[in-house]
């Protein structure tokens, strides 16, 4: 090399990438993944009159945009303006019972937002690449064996959603190809079924159980299990004086969920993004449980091995129409792109109890 060339020191690409829905469970962990990856990263916030930073407020260097992804000019505006390499989409109306009651909204989260998104891409940022966050709800009612190789759902089995949340991730899903063939858009769907963590939401039905055991173990703190006694809604105790306990209420017990670790599945987001073309990938544990069988792992770290005595099947939470059985098969994801989740069911259920008494001992 001529000594009269400067030499330039191999200069770090810093990657960008938008996340909508970043307070969310998902887009919490993702934000973190792709910080310490290096990239920068900016996450989009609702505007809302209550605190909903609490699964963000920690993480530096995230730049935080207020808006909505059905404000079809505030999404444009926003891609325009950056042109990020990458896009996550992980907003949304979550709720599958809630959108039994909120379908209309459900479908303009769900469904227009996502329209917003894909046209701004396409219009002013098209080498922007784009993730979608699909879901095991879109093959809802197909039944279990013999259609199913394996009892599990692939990325060959057919969708029968069976909830308008289920319907609006169809008709999402489907666009996908659409800017996949029309446009040339790199945009991927990640169909992945149940994940939970410590930042799950509270009405998501693990959750749900788990922050019920802390109360009961608070309120249960320093008394005898032998002395507890259960009548039709609440749990007694012998102390004088001491308040009934309210049972845990639940609907369907029986439906079986395909239950992996968010931490894990963002991994997989991140890495459907890198790839020479984009695919949509199935990403799940490959086991299913039923919801007994939560009750059973989460009821048994605190040492309760009759949690039947402690639920009351109350018909407010069962959905319309169910899906009754989920299981993938991440056998794609596991060859194309390496991945292979580190959290098994029993360390999912360990992790959310653990991370829950942490954070009622440092009062979080
Ligand atoms: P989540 O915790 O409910 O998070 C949803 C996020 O979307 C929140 O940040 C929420 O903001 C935001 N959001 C809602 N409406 C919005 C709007 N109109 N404009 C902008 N942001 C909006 O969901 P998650 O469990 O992280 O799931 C992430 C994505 O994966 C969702 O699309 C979900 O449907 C899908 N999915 C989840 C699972 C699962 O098991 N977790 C499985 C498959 C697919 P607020 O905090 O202000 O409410
Ligand atoms: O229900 C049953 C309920 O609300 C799981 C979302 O992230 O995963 C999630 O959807 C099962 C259902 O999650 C209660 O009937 C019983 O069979 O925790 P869930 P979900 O509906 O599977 C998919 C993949 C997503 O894409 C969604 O965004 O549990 N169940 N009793 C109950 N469910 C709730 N919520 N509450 C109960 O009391």
């Amino acid at each position: 090399m001529s000594q009269f060339i400067e030499e330039v020191p191999d200069q770090k690409v810093v990657k960008s990438a938008i996340i909508f829905g970043a307070t969310g469970q998902d887009g919490s962990y993702l934000s973190e993944y792709l910080l310490e990856l290096g990239y920068k990263v900016a996450g989009v916030i609702r505007r809302t009159s209550t605190d909903n930073l609490q699964n963000i407020r920690h993480i530096k260097d995230l730049e935080l945009i207020e808006g909505d992804i059905t404000d079809c000019a505030f999404v444009t505006g926003l891609i325009d303006e950056k042109k990020p390499d990458e896009c996550y989409n992980l907003a949304a109306q979550s709720h599958v019972k809630t959108s039994f009651s909120q379908p209309i909204l459900t479908t303009e989260v769900n469904y227009i937002g996502v329209l917003n998104i894909l046209e701004a891409i396409r219009k002013f940022s098209p080498d922007t690449r784009f993730y979608q966050a699909s879901t095991s709800e879109m093959f809802g009612s197909t039944p279990v064996s013999p259609r199913l190789e394996n009892g599990q759902q692939s990325e060959n089995t057919h969708f029968s959603p069976t909830s308008p949340y289920a319907i609006t991730k169809v008709a999402a899903h489907l666009l996908l190809s659409v800017y996949r063939d029309g446009y040339d858009l790199y945009a991927c769907g990640g169909i992945l079924f149940n994940h939970e963590s410590p930042r799950r939401g509270a009405n998501f039905v693990t959750q749900k159980i788990v922050k019920w055991l802390i109360e009961l173990d608070k309120w249960r703190n320093g008394n005898d299990m032998d002395t507890i006694y259960t009548g039709e809604d609440h749990i007694f105790d012998s102390v004088p004086n001491k308040p009934a306990f309210p049972k845990l209420r639940l609907g369907n017990l029986e439906a079986c969920r395909d239950w992996g670790h968010a931490k894990d599945y963002v991994k997989a987001m991140h890495l459907m993004l890198q790839q020479d073309e984009a695919e949509d990938f199935i990403i799940a544990t490959g086991t299913t449980h039923s919801i007994r069988d939560f009750l059973d792992k989460a009821f048994e770290q605190f040492g309760i091995l009759d949690w039947e005595q402690y639920i009351v099947i109350d018909p407010k939470y069962f959905r319309p129409v169910e899906t009754e059985y989920l299981c993938g098969n991440a056998f794609k994801a596991r060859e194309k792109l390496g991945w292979v989740p580190e959290y098994s069911f029993d360390t999912l259920v360990e992790d959310m109890v653990e991370s829950e008494i942490s954070s009622q001992i440092l009062g979080n």
